[in-house]
C-alpha cells in the first residue's frame, strides 16, 4: 500500500503534463506568452500569491498582514489552454450549427448530486464537524446563485444533496494540495462519477509551498479537463469555516463554494493572464483583470487594466473579493461552463 500510494503523486504529475501541459512539467520553451500559471509543486501562481490575499483593508499589497490567500486552484499552462480555447471554439460552432438547423437540444439543464465529506478529527465544530443544517444551506446557495437569483445570467445548473458522509480522522482532516494524505482520504471517499460533485470539507494547510506563506486557503478544486486521466481525485477541497454560517467574517455566506464549483464546471479565475498575457480567462464577456483585488472587499470602480475595455469585474463569482461581493456570472462563463460539463463531465448539455 505505501508503494502505491508513493508513486502515486508522480503518475498525478505526470498525467497533468501529458494532459494540459503543466508549467512547469516540460521544457520550457522560454516564449513571452508563459503566463502567470502556476506549476504542479507551488498551485498558486506567484502573480497571485503576491497580490491575491484579501481580508485586510489596505491598497499597498506588500505591506499588510496577510491572512486569506482565498484558492489554490490549479489552472492549466499556456498549451492546455490553447487545447481548450480550440475545443472551445469546435463546441460553439457546432452548437450554433444545431440551432440555425433547428435541431432539439438533447438536454438543457442538469441537476448536480453533491456528496459532502465532513473529515473531522474530532466531535465539535472546532474540530471540524459541521452540522447538517449548513450543508442543506449550502445546496441552497448553490441553487441561488446558479439559477441567477443574486444577480448575473442564469446557469442551467442545479444541485441536491446525494449524501453526508461523515469520517472521523485526525490523519485525513488537514490537507494540501497534491499531498499523500489528499489522494490516500480521495480514494477512500469519492462518490459517484463525472457528473457528481464531491466536495471534501477540512482544514486546508496553507503551507509557505502552497500559499506563499501568506494564509488561510479557502478551497481548491480539480479543472473538468483533468477528469479523464485523473477521476479519483475529482471534487472540491473546502475548508470547513468557509461553509455558509461559518465563523470567517466575510467568508460566510456560501459564496465561497459557488466560486469552487465554477471552477468544477471549467471557470478560470478573471485575473488570468492578467493585463497582458496571451491568454486571460477564455472568457470574452469578463474584462481583463491585473489582479486579484487585495485590500478592499468591494472595490467598485476598480479598473486595474485601465488601457483595456471594462472596469473590473469585480462582482463575478470567479475573483476574490469579499462572499457578499461576488454575486454573478456572465453569459460568456455560462457557455464555457456548459461546454466543459459537456465534454468533460458527460452532461451533455447541447
Ligand atoms: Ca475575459
Ligand atoms: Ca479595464
Ligand atoms: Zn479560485
Amino acid at each position: 500500500m505505501k508503494g502505491k500510494h508513493s508513486s502515486g503523486k508522480l503518475l498525478f504529475t505526470l498525467v497533468l503534463c501529458a494532459l494540459v501541459g503543466l508549467h512547469g512539467c516540460a521544457v520550457d520553451s522560454g516564449s513571452e506568452d508563459e503566463g502567470p500559471y502556476p506549476d504542479f509543486e507551488n498551485p498558486v501562481s506567484e502573480s497571485s500569491a503576491s497580490t491575491g490575499t484579501i481580508g485586510t483593508v489596505s491598497s499597498v499589497d506588500e505591506s499588510f498582514s496577510r491572512t486569506i490567500a482565498f484558492c489554490a486552484t490549479e489552472e492549466p499552462s499556456n498549451d492546455g489552454l490553447a487545447n481548450l480555447s480550440m475545443l472551445f471554439a469546435d463546441f460553439q460552432a457546432e452548437r450554433s450549427a444545431a440551432r440555425s438547423a433547428a435541431v432539439t437540444l438533447a438536454r438543457t439543464s442538469a441537476t448536480i448530486p453533491v456528496y459532502f465529506h465532513v473529515i473531522s478529527k474530532g466531535p465539535t465544530e472546532e474540530e471540524g464537524e459541521v452540522p447538517d443544517a449548513p450543508l442543506i444551506e449550502q445546496i441552497e446557495v448553490l441553487n441561488s446563485a446558479y439559477s441567477g437569483e443574486t444577480g448575473g445570467v442564469a446557469t442551467p445548473f442545479r444541485f441536491t444533496l446525494a449524501g453526508i458522509n461523515r469520517v472521523r480522522n485526525a490523519d485525513w482532516h488537514v490537507m494540501s494540495p497534491g499531498s499523500e494524505t489528499e489522494m490516500q482520504a480521495k480514494q477512500e471517499l469519492k462518490q459517484g462519477a463525472a457528473d457528481t460533485l464531491n466536495v471534501y470539507l477540512v482544514d486546508i494547510q496553507a503551507s509557505g509551498e502552497v500559499s506563499g506563506g501568506r494564509g488561510t486557503i479557502l478551497g481548491y478544486t480539480t479543472l473538468p479537463v483533468f477528469y479523464p486521466l485523473l477521476a479519483q481525485y475529482d471534487g472540491v477541497v473546502l475548508h470547513y469555516k468557509a461553509i455558509v454560517g461559518g465563523p470567517l467574517a466575510h467568508y460566510d455566506t456560501g459564496h465561497v463554494l459557488v466560486h469552487e464549483v465554477g471552477h468544477w464546471l471549467g471557470l478560470l479565475h478573471t485575473f488570468s493572464g492578467q493585463c497582458d498575457g496571451f491568454f486571460d480567462d477564455l472568457i470574452s464577456d469578463t474584462p481583463r483583470e491585473k489582479t486579484p483585488e487585495s485590500g478592499n472587499y468591494c472595490p467598485v470602480d476598480r479598473d486595474s487594466c485601465p488601457d483595456l475595455d471594462g472596469e473590473d469585474p469585480v462582482h463575478n463569482h470567479m475573483t476574490y473579493t469579499a462572499d457578499e461581493c461576488r454575486s454573478e456570472f456572465t453569459a460568456g462563463q455560462v457557455d464555457f461552463m456548459v461546454f466543459n460539463a459537456s465534454i468533460f463531465r458527460s452532461m451533455q448539455l447541447y
